[in-house]
């Protein structure tokens, strides 16, 4: 912190309450946001942490129809969830609010209003598509109809979520509206803007000249729009869910989402603080930092920050904005359609007392400059192999002798020697790197650092052995285990912000009442003759089962979404083949036949050697087809066969004619058959 601030306010990204939050939210806002809200205040600084839940835009009115019921039901529903599994993750925001609030709904229809009046926006006449049986505009998500790319039938009129491909509504085929089924038409329509372009050297000036320490995907993203050119940007769309335009010939018209939300950031202060918000938005004196993942870059980097320049009255802009990459699961995009997530409210159903597990996992492994991967593998190997291994077995080792050979008092430290000395002297250098981490936003960083004090710890317990000088020198054996109690009530203090729940269990067993983290790196934290608490468990190790549980659920979605994908691509039909004449068809001898028997031709996975009765004779045709039937499954079966085909020599099987198969657009395979038994030998045409 260069300059002097006296306050820190700290936001979250407001999640969107049509679904509950998922590990790729908590690694990328809400676990980041919380190790540093929890570090400030363990250093005594004075912070605010707001969040809440986004409760407008189109995918929560869609989800409502789905459901068949309202979108208040469905953001009534998911704000709970998410509200409930940021509490049992040890996130205690000052203020979880929502934007369906009156509260908000009154300060963002003034905000609109005031930049109204000022003649702060432009408005534009566009075409938009219009639902004429509904109606209504419809936004690019009611559209629907096949993707010009891939075929698929239901693609989104801004997106195809069959192959990921942009659309625009105009380049659906067959385009029709989710609400009536009618066919959209263009209407006019006339919308409020906010001219971006008028704030581009502003906004040069304040981030690319005033804010070169932002992390570098940050800015990168903020100076490429910038170069970009800014256009003016909508801030009211047709839609019925959202806070109404607040003037007057604005029937049918709600503030855009993106436009309403940030300032919910500012509602929910006022909510929480009526008479004392505003030393929190408009003192030069607040630092505020907004937690988001990189798809927020733009909005709270550009628009949000134009939108408090426009309106004036002393906001303040962030200081920083900490976006974090993107974390995947299992090596694959974490998708919310597709189930394809770990979800907090299970998580904590799954892993009842493990909360910090997954704090931990989220930060060791934070995608912080890069997009990030989060295995179950890695999950258990970082719980067993490192805060079980390590912190927690150094932390009992030291406990539990204290209390077998002092009764659970801390030794007096007697003469220190070099190895005590070098463990001591080595803490308050990683204080100082922690410290610096934190203050940067590398939160990875910053927990080895305060793993390191663990390390340390259990390497030196180990090494110095004072189970065994117990029997010779009980002296020397309470001054390394003061040294360990040191390291403990470090551990206690530099890992608050990182496991809160674990830390709780420290300091009930080392009856730390009081903490700051001015002690940490101390030598006497813990006084010669501190009593004790009972020994508990910090952590415990997570079994094989429960790790394949959770793959075997991933695995029946993978499973799940071939099978979709595999009948989609069934569906696909090849185009029909060059024109023929009757005297080519003719020429094709094509007839019934019975299937008298059925083997595998050895070594091969796809060859069915079929002795079939024709009719005419009895003779021997190779297919391809074991992939679909099994030999049993064809005796006695009637099919047709082309049987002039040209004989051929497959496997050394000599075969004479053609099996007719109906062919997929997946490649699988069905036998043609008369409807009803006919004689062998019956001519096909
Ligand atoms: N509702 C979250 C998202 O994009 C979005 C953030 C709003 S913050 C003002 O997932
Ligand atoms: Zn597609």
């Amino acid at each position: 912190m260069e300059k002097n601030f006296k306050r820190t306010l700290v936001t979250c990204a407001l999640p969107y309450a049509n679904g509950p939050v998922h590990i790729g939210h908590l690694a990328g806002v809400y676990v980041p946001a919380d190790i540093y809200v929890r570090y400030l205040r363990l250093r005594g600084e004075d912070v605010l942490y707001v969040c809440g839940s986004d409760e407008h835009g189109v995918p929560i009115t869609i989800k409502a129809r789905q459901q068949g019921c309202s979108p208040q039901d469905i953001v009534d529903e998911y704000h709970n969830i998410i509200k409930d599994s940021f509490e049992a993750l040890g996130i205690h925001f000052d203020i979880y609010g929502r934007t369906s609030s009156k509260v908000h709904e009154e300060n963002a229809s003034q905000f609109f209003r005031k930049l109204y009046d000022e003649g702060k926006f432009i408005t534009r006449e566009s075409e938009q598509f219009f639902d004429p049986e509904a109606n209504t505009f419809l936004a690019d998500r009611y559209i629907v109809g096949t993707c010009p790319k891939c075929g698929h039938e239901g693609a989104y009129g801004d997106q195809c979520e069959h192959c990921g491909s942009t659309l625009s509504p105009e380049e659906l085929i067959n385009p029709h509206s989710k609400l009536s089924g009618a066919i959209p038409v263009k209407k006019k329509t006339t919308h409020w803007y906010l001219p971006l372009q008028d704030y581009e050297q502003w906004l040069r000036e304040w981030v690319l000249e005033g804010h070169k320490e932002w992390r570098s995907n940050v800015y990168g993203q903020v100076k490429s729009w910038l170069d970009g050119g800014l256009q003016p940007r909508a801030v009211t769309r047709d839609l019925d869910w959202g806070v109404p335009v607040p003037v007057e010939g604005a029937d049918g018209k709600v503030l855009y989402v993106w436009f309403d939300a940030p300032i919910g950031y500012i509602s929910n202060t006022m909510e929480l603080l009526p008479d004392g918000w505003e030393k929190w938005w408009k003192s030069p004196d607040t630092r505020l930092i907004h937690f988001i993942g990189k798809d927020n870059i733009v909005f709270h980097c550009i628009v949000f920050p134009a939108m408090l320049k426009a309106y004036g009255d002393g906001f303040i802009l962030p200081d920083n904005v900490p976006a974090n990459e993107f974390l995947n699961l299992e090596g694959e995009k974490i998708s919310t359609s597709r189930g394809w997530a770990v979800w907090a409210h299970e998580y904590v159903q799954d892993f009842p007392g493990k909360e910090d597990v997954l704090r931990y996992v989220l930060t060791a492994n934070a995608p912080e400059t890069k997009d990030n991967d989060f295995s179950w593998k890695e999950f258990q190997t970082r719980n067993n192999s490192e805060l079980v291994s390590i912190f927690g077995n150094f932390v009992n080792r030291a406990v539990v002798l204290t209390n077998k050979y002092f009764e659970g008092r801390v030794p007096a430290a007697g003469e220190l020697q070099d190895a005590d000395r070098e463990v001591l002297d080595a803490i308050p250098a990683l204080r100082e790197s922690l410290e610096k981490n934190i203050d940067a936003f590398r939160f990875r960083e910053a927990l080895k650092d305060a793993m390191q004090i663990a390390r340390i710890g259990n390497k030196y317990i180990s090494d110095s052995e004072p189970w065994k000088i117990a029997k010779t020198d009980l002296a020397r054996t309470g001054t390394i285990l003061n040294v360990c109690l040191q390291l403990c009530a470090d551990l206690a203090i530099a890992f608050e912000p990182f496991t809160p729940f674990a830390c709780g269990r420290l300091r009930r067993m080392l009856r730390m009442e009081t903490f700051s983290w001015d002690q940490l790196g101390k030598t006497d934290i813990l006084p010669e003759g501190h009593q004790l608490g009972e020994a508990e468990l910090l952590f415990e190790k997570i079994d094989e089962a429960a790790i394949q549980k959770q793959l075997d659920r991933l695995d029946a979605i993978r499973a799940a979404r071939e099978a979709e994908a595999r009948a989609e691509l069934a569906k696909q039909v090849a185009p029909q083949k060059e024109e023929c004449t009757f005297e080519d068809f003719e020429k094709m001898d094509i007839r019934t036949a019975t299937v008298l028997e059925a083997e595998r031709v050895p070594k091969t996975d796809k060859l069915l050697k079929l002795t079939i009765d024709t009719g005419i004779d009895k003779r021997v045709i190779v297919s391809g087809i074991a992939e679909y039937y099994a030999p049993e499954d064809m005796v006695g079966k009637q099919i047709c066969i082309l049987a002039n085909l040209k004989p051929r020599v497959i496997k050394g099987i000599e075969s004479k004619g053609m099996i007719l198969m109906a062919k997929q657009g997946d490649g699988s395979m069905r036998f043609v058959t008369p409807q009803e038994a006919v004689v062998n030998g019956a001519q096909v045409g």
